[in-house]
């Protein structure tokens, strides 16, 4: 005969912090008796269960139920009579696993017993929704919301490889595998006329295939839509710093999330936390800005005798998010491509119709003409051997040019024009402080060690 006997609880932290009220999983609010919503990898929930259903001697189990055989995602999931009952078991021959996944069965045993001391914790049903609070969510403003800057990160296969095929882009660019020397975002700590550092607006997206925990590194955000609509119980009263979407129960293909950068400038991580995708590289690096800084912060190298720094390239709508809009013209310059000599490479992407994009290195303006726009655009050129056009139409246009040996101080800057309006959009421009020398490893600096 099988019995169901209750497990009631609330949750009240979610991610590692108090949530503002706590959350009875009893069946109302959206949610099932006894039963937690999804949790991803890194996710953490924090609940106080109601063991009195049961009796002293008693014994409860966690039990994984999801069968991986390949790291893409799990396969099904195996009823639980299956793995209580012994009947599902992984079996190893000669040292390998076989039939079955070791992982799925009991991993952590309860046991009830009789308690006479004087229960001083606090009820959480004192806190849930119109009760009391627990601590309070500094939650942002109409106004600060209104004009946060915006930014979208979609997280897919798209323009991946076969050996790194997880991939993230941002603001409507290309999509990109981990490379620290890539600044991808980069919130400022400017305050706002109210003392308070400013709020921004993440938009986090996924195209399909396994599910996405979004683990954004230092400061927590609040979910202000889980798919567009607003999120689910246990997510409004939560700070989060780990984000689940895509294909998963309890959870949609989009979050979008209010974040505050409060403190400690420095360079950041945002990353899949599922480990098949973060070890492909599903990564990619921000940083906390002081107000008026210019230069980007170099990359650490880490090696056996110590640190070098390399240069940072940022990406075009890394200070300036483009919003909310795709950018229209998404531009990178990467200082060098390893393996090769001192090669410089920029990347422009455009959603749809004809762009020239220019490239060259800054020696004094220099007008020149692209396309059918007689005006030109200014741009500083040191060769215009050095300078790249080309007419793109809804793709990414990659230049490279071989460049000294050995320079430094050199700024390199590219442009694109939008050839049928003949407006020049998102001059980037990144400056090689540093000598770059044509080294084994491209692109590595010398000397510079702190
Ligand atoms: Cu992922």
């Amino acid at each position: 005969m099988k019995v169901e006997i209750e497990c009631r609880f609330h949750m009240i932290a979610n991610d590692g912090n108090v949530m503002e009220h706590a959350v009875a999983f009893d069946g109302t609010l959206g949610t099932e008796v006894g039963t937690l919503p999804t949790q991803s990898i890194a996710e953490r929930y924090d609940i106080v269960v109601d063991f009195a259903n049961f009796q002293p001697g008693d014994k409860l189990y966690f039990v994984n139920l999801l069968e991986h055989d390949n790291g893409k995602r799990p396969q099904r999931a195996i009823p639980l009579q299956e793995v209580l009952s012994g009947d599902y078991e992984a079996e190893v021959k000669d040292g390998v696993w076989e039939r079955g996944d070791p992982c799925v069965g009991k991993f952590l045993e309860f046991r009830v017993r009789e308690y006479d001391g004087t229960d001083l914790s606090m009820d959480p049903a004192d806190f849930v929704r119109g009760k009391q609070t627990m601590i309070p969510l500094n939650r942002p403003t109409e106004e600060e919301l209104s004009k946060a800057v915006r930014r979208e990160f979609k997280f897919g296969r798209s323009q991946g490889t076969d050996s790194a095929p997880w991939t993230i882009k941002t603001d409507g660019g290309a999509g990109f595998t981990m490379d620290p020397r890539r600044l991808t975002a980069a919130p400022n700590l400017n305050l706002e006329a109210d003392g308070l550092p400013p709020v921004e607006i993440w938009h986090l997206e996924t195209g399909g295939g396994w599910s996405h925990p979004i683990h954004i590194h230092f400061e927590e955000g609040q979910i202000l839509q889980r798919g567009g609509e607003t999120p689910p119980e246990w997510e409004q009263w939560a700070r989060k710093d780990v984000y689940r979407i895509g294909r998963m129960d309890d959870s949609t293909k989009s979050v979008t999330l209010a974040i505050r950068f409060r403190e400690f400038a420095g360079t950041y991580m945002e990353h899949c936390h599922n480990t098949q995708h973060e070890d492909h590289a599903m990564l990619m690096r921000w940083d906390i800005e002081k107000p008026g800084q210019v230069s980007v912060l170099p990359t650490p190298i880490p090696s056996w005798d110590g640190c070098e720094y390399v240069d940072t390239v940022a990406l075009p709508t890394a200070r300036q998010s483009s919003g909310a809009a795709p950018n229209p013209m998404g531009l990178q310059i990467d200082p060098g491509v390893a393996g090769g000599s001192n090669e410089i490479r920029a990347t422009g992407t455009t959603p749809g119709g004809m762009t020239a994009f220019l490239f060259g290195f800054s020696a004094g303006d220099q007008t020149i003409s692209a396309g059918p726009c007689t005006e030109g655009v200014s741009l500083g050129i040191l060769d215009l051997n050095l300078l790249g056009t080309d007419n793109a139409s809804g793709t990414t246009s990659v230049f490279s040019v071989q460049v000294p040996l050995e320079f430094a101080g050199l700024t390199v800057r590219m442009q694109a024009i939008d050839v049928s309006s003949c407006a020049p959009t998102d001059v980037l421009t990144h400056t090689f402080s540093e000598p770059v020398v044509n080294a084994p490893r491209a692109n590595r600096t010398r000397g510079r060690r702190r």
